[in-house]
């Protein structure tokens, strides 16, 4: 599905306002220091485009932010993601494939807003997505009990969450959307009781934890790969808290029960082997939510750094 396999894209998204901890906006910055994407040139033989500049978008910030039908900062991760949106579009729209480091996870409105706009003008094709989480994000603004936006994202991308107003999302059309049949979650353990409800009124497809211990995980992605179907343009968004907080402590709702580091880096090794992979997401890194000498900030991008490797194809041999 790429036209340039061998480019990527790269968005590197400092930003925080889809919830309420600082921190998560400075990963993008640790990922890089730790060689990331110097491993992806130098390992992988990535030709990087964008990488030079991380993002913070503070033109975009308004000057007052009240609270709109429940959500926290809507008119900033509004914004925000709407810049997003274009920047993973015209990445995706030259065939190359796109890596997005978060932020945190409200940034995924952008990330998929885009890929799925220019995946559908290249292929005239409907994108997969695979969100592979502790929680499955998919409040509606009425849902939410937190009105933190990263718990949102995709009620917004899968049409279940609506507003005209251009300031509150209002800027998603159709073209950016996903169908709610070709989402996959993989690794769920922290699901509120209305996005149960959610999650079983649409029929989404989800592997929870609980199917990970019944299958193991290579069944889990045999059916979760099996649902999507062979040939579909995939864009994975992966939650660094869907790993368990032993291999990933550092991000701002960890779970505990969650996904070895080895698990994690074969979901992703699994999508790349399909070949149909055209955007990655790595969010919900935050460095400075560690004590400084468990070195979990170390240990969360590392293993952060190594779920993207992983997908990017570090693995064939
Ligand atoms: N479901 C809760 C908690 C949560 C969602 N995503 C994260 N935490 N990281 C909410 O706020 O919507
Ligand atoms: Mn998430
Ligand atoms: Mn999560």
């Amino acid at each position: 599905f790429l036209s340039h396999p061998e480019d990527l894209g790269v968005v590197a998204v400092g930003f925080s306002g889809g919830q309420c901890k600082p921190g998560v906006d400075a990963a993008p910055k640790a990922l890089i220091e730790a060689g990331l994407l110097t491993q992806l040139r130098d390992e992988l033989g990535y030709n990087l485009h964008g990488h030079d500049t991380v993002h913070n978008y503070t033109d975009l910030m308004p000057a007052s932010d009240p609270d709109y039908r429940n959500m926290k900062q809507p008119r900033a991760v509004s914004a925000v993601t709407r810049r997003i949106a274009e920047q993973t579009y015209s990445h995706a729209k030259e065939g190359r494939l796109v890596l997005t480091l978060g932020g945190d996870h409200s940034i995924a409105i952008g990330t998929i807003g885009g890929t799925a706009k220019a995946i559908r003008e290249r292929l005239g094709r409907e994108m997969a997505v695979i969100w592979v989480d502790a929680h499955a994000d998919i409040n509606t603004p009425e849902t939410s009990g937190s009105g933190n936006i990263h718990g949102m994202p995709v009620s917004f991308l899968t049409g279940l969450a609506n507003e005209d107003k251009e300031e509150f999302f209002g800027w998603l059309k159709d073209e950016n959307r996903i169908n709610k049949r070709k989402l996959v979650y993989i690794g769920l353990r922290d699901v509120d009781p209305g996005e149960k409800r959610i999650l079983r009124e649409n029929g989404i497809r989800a592997f929870s934890m609980f199917d990970i211990d019944r299958y193991g995980i290579g069944k889990v992605m045999e059916m979760a790969l099996g649902h999507i179907g062979a040939d579909t343009p995939i864009h994975l968004s992966f939650d660094v808290d869907a790993l368990d907080p032993m291999w990933a402590p550092s991000t701002g709702t960890p779970v505990r029960g969650g996904l070895t580091l080895r698990e994690g880096d074969y979901i992703c090794e699994c999508v790349h082997e399909t070949g149909s992979l055209v955007a990655v997401d790595l969010v919900e890194v935050n460095p400075s939510l560690a004590e400084p000498e468990s070195m979990g900030a170390q240990e969360t991008v590392r293993a952060g750094c190594s779920l993207v490797r992983c997908a990017l194809g570090e693995s064939l041999l």
